[in-house]
């Protein structure tokens, strides 16, 4: 694929507006597709970003454009990190060569950034929701927008699609969505459902259904007539035509399914959509893609290039990315479950980004990877406790906000020996708002029973695993992106609950500090002492239970301040004050945290800094309040 973006007759550089794809022809609008693949490819190749999802859906979203008529219409996107081309159609391609950077374009669909995005994509399966809420709303409002959701097969298979699924099915909301099949999540896609689209794409009414599309579409001007006796005949015919009707899930929750289409056909796509738009209720377009499509080396590892950093766009190769704290907890949870058998490990869907690749490969039986289903994976977590297992939960901070009540009623209710690894606590960096891990440390604390550890380095994240899992009942473990990959070869420590450690003394100031900041603590300490001033540096090592010593001590101090990397509201600092006061003590007080507000996308090191969270900003604070 060239990816000459200086190309000075660029279609793509004409466009104004996504309506301007009206007036193109299917051949012109092949080259906007080129076009934009060759944008994407050479933007995220400086910036990094969601490439193979991005390509693999580039047809699509030309065609959606080439047919609705935006903002008017409107298309909701799933997880929305396939909608570069969405973006650069409306608006932001001069803007591009910004992805992802702070005050740059976001990464993901967001309201705030545009009119054409409809919501804040970012976690997966909730298009189908939204979508149906967009279409009652017209009609109770009497509008007559048409509501498109775009879906990958992977989020198609997480519980709230499902849910919205059997309402959109029941109530018949006029709507459409398009199902994005490439047989991959970030993985290869797992599940039931994977396997049943595998049966639709492999059956022979697959290929007579693409290849009547096929050679309708070379016979062009029978195009819009077949679409249209398709559309009329769609809800009783099409399944017996094209597909085995034992297979139609969706046509049986009452949704009018089209015939699997080629994702990568523009004119045949816009067929399919307008037969779809035509159809009086709900209805499916089946799209099978390539994830990857028209970039080699995405198409040859869709898995690497699902989020990638930096990468040289002739020869696709990739800077190395560290596996950071994620890869210190995976090596030493193999070297943990060798020693223990009950030990068993889930994943929803992110199994190299949590660092379980290496125990999958080990212990193939122990590992469960089930999809992007967060819910299912924590209540799946309390059977196998139940059943005497010690399952560990790999899972994001952000996506854990999914599953917060089958941490409570399915594994801390009964106690259950289950243990989280809160990944990405904290900000996360390019991916912002949606993905800040910024609400963990307020939404575990509450759960009755539940500890909670916050290790300040990898050697701290060795010794916190080992202790979780030795005791009994519900622990949590959170730690950052990034770190540190070198796990320490020595024998893991076990922490007392609720102790913390002293780095450093001083009776002028208390910097207590949990997890990430720890670090940052001991640094603004150096700091102040050039300043004449004396700081105590605790590294907390636990959000639950608090060291009410160590707090009740820096009631002696001339200050107290909290440093965490989560949401100040609900977090750490404040029940650090609800505990000096059960105590009958006072200090003036600084809670350093998170914002009551959602933090966008940048540098991590840069977005801390701007808030005052790093050695600078931590030392200031204490300077101005003393
Ligand atoms: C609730 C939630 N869990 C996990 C993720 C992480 N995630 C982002 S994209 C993705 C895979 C999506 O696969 P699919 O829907 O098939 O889209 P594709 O990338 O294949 O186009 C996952 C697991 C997420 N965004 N949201």
């Amino acid at each position: 694929m060239s990816v000459d973006t200086q190309d000075k007759h660029r279609i793509i550089d004409a466009v104004q507006a996504p309506t301007d794809l009206h007036a193109l022809d299917d051949d012109e609008l092949r080259i906007v597709a080129q076009e934009l693949r060759a944008q994407i490819v050479e933007s995220a190749s400086r910036t990094g970003g969601h490439v193979a999802s991005s390509l693999g859906a580039v047809d699509i979203i030309v065609a959606l454009h080439a047919e609705l008529d935006c903002p008017h219409d409107k298309i909701v996107y799933d997880v929305g990190h396939q909608a570069y081309a969405h973006k650069l159609l409306t608006g932001r391609l001069a803007d591009f060569d910004t992805l992802r950077q702070e005050g740059g374009v976001s990464g993901f669909p967001n309201p705030d950034e545009s009119p054409y995005d409809v919501h804040y994509s970012g976690h997966a399966s909730d298009a189908l929701s939204v979508a149906l809420g967009l279409a009652k709303a017209r009609d109770l409002a009497g509008g007559d927008e048409r509501i498109v959701a775009l879906i990958g097969d992977a989020s198609i298979s997480g519980g709230m699609a499902f849910e919205a699924l059997n309402q959109i099915g029941q109530i018949r909301a006029n709507m459409v969505i398009v199902l994005n099949d490439n047989k991959m999540s970030i993985s290869p896609v797992v599940g039931g459902l994977a396997r049943h689209f595998g049966e639709i794409r492999s059956t022979n009414e697959y290929r007579e259904g693409r290849d009547f599309i096929k050679a309708q579409m070379a016979n062009g001007g029978n195009l819009s007539r077949a679409a249209l006796a398709f559309g009329h005949s769609a809800k009783s015919s099409a399944k017996h035509f094209f597909l085995p009707d034992t297979t139609l899930v969706y046509e049986q929750l009452g949704i009018t399914c089209m015939a699997p289409v080629d994702g990568h056909d523009i004119a045949a796509l816009r067929r399919v959509l307008r037969t779809a738009l035509s159809v009086d209720g709900p209805a499916l377009v089946h799209v099978v893609t390539r994830k990857g499509k028209g970039y080699e080396p995405a198409e040859r590892q869709p898995e690497l290039f699902h989020g990638v950093g930096p990468f040289n766009v002739r020869t696709g190769e990739v800077a190395p990315r560290s596996a950071g704290y994620s890869g210190v907890m995976g090596k030493q949870l193999v070297c943990e479950a060798r020693a223990d058998e009950r030990i068993v490990a889930i994943t929803a869907a992110m199994k190299e980004g949590t660092g379980l690749t290496a125990f999958a490969d080990e212990f193939p039986e122990r590992f469960f990877d089930v999809g992007i289903c967060e819910e299912h994976a924590l209540g799946l977590a309390g059977g196998l406790a139940k059943g005497g297992a010690k399952p560990v939960v790999a899972i994001y901070s952000t996506f854990l906000q999914r599953a917060i009540d089958q941490l409570i009623v399915n594994v801390a209710l009964p106690r259950l020996d289950v243990v989280l690894c809160i990944d990405r606590a904290g900000i996360v960096g390019g991916d912002g708002v949606t993905h800040q891990g910024a609400y963990d440390l307020v939404y575990t604390r509450m759960v009755p029973g539940l500890r909670m550890l916050a290790p300040s380095d990898a050697t701290e994240l060795v010794d916190a695993l080992h202790t979780a899992l030795a005791l009994d009942g519900p622990v949590a473990i959170r730690y950052p992106r990034g770190g540190s990959d070198v796990a320490p070869a020595y024998e893991p420590q076990l922490w007392k609950p609720g102790k913390a450690r002293c780095l450093r003394v001083g009776d002028d100031v208390a910097l207590l500090a949990w997890g990430s900041l720890v670090g940052q603590a001991l640094l603004a300490a150096e700091l102040l002492a050039a300043q004449g001033v004396e700081a105590r540096v605790m590294d907390m090592r636990w959000a639950k239970p608090l060291d009410e010593g160590a707090l009740c001590a820096a009631a002696d101090t001339r200050l107290m301040v909290t440093l965490e990397e989560g949401v100040l509201c609900g977090g750490v600092g404040e029940e650090a004050l609800a505990v000096l006061a059960r105590h009958g003590l006072c200090v003036p007080a600084l809670n350093l945290g998170l914002p009551d507000e959602p933090v966008p996308h940048g540098d991590p090191a840069h977005i801390l800094h701007e808030l005052g969270l790093d050695a600078e900003g931590i030392a200031a604070a204490v300077l101005a309040r003393l």
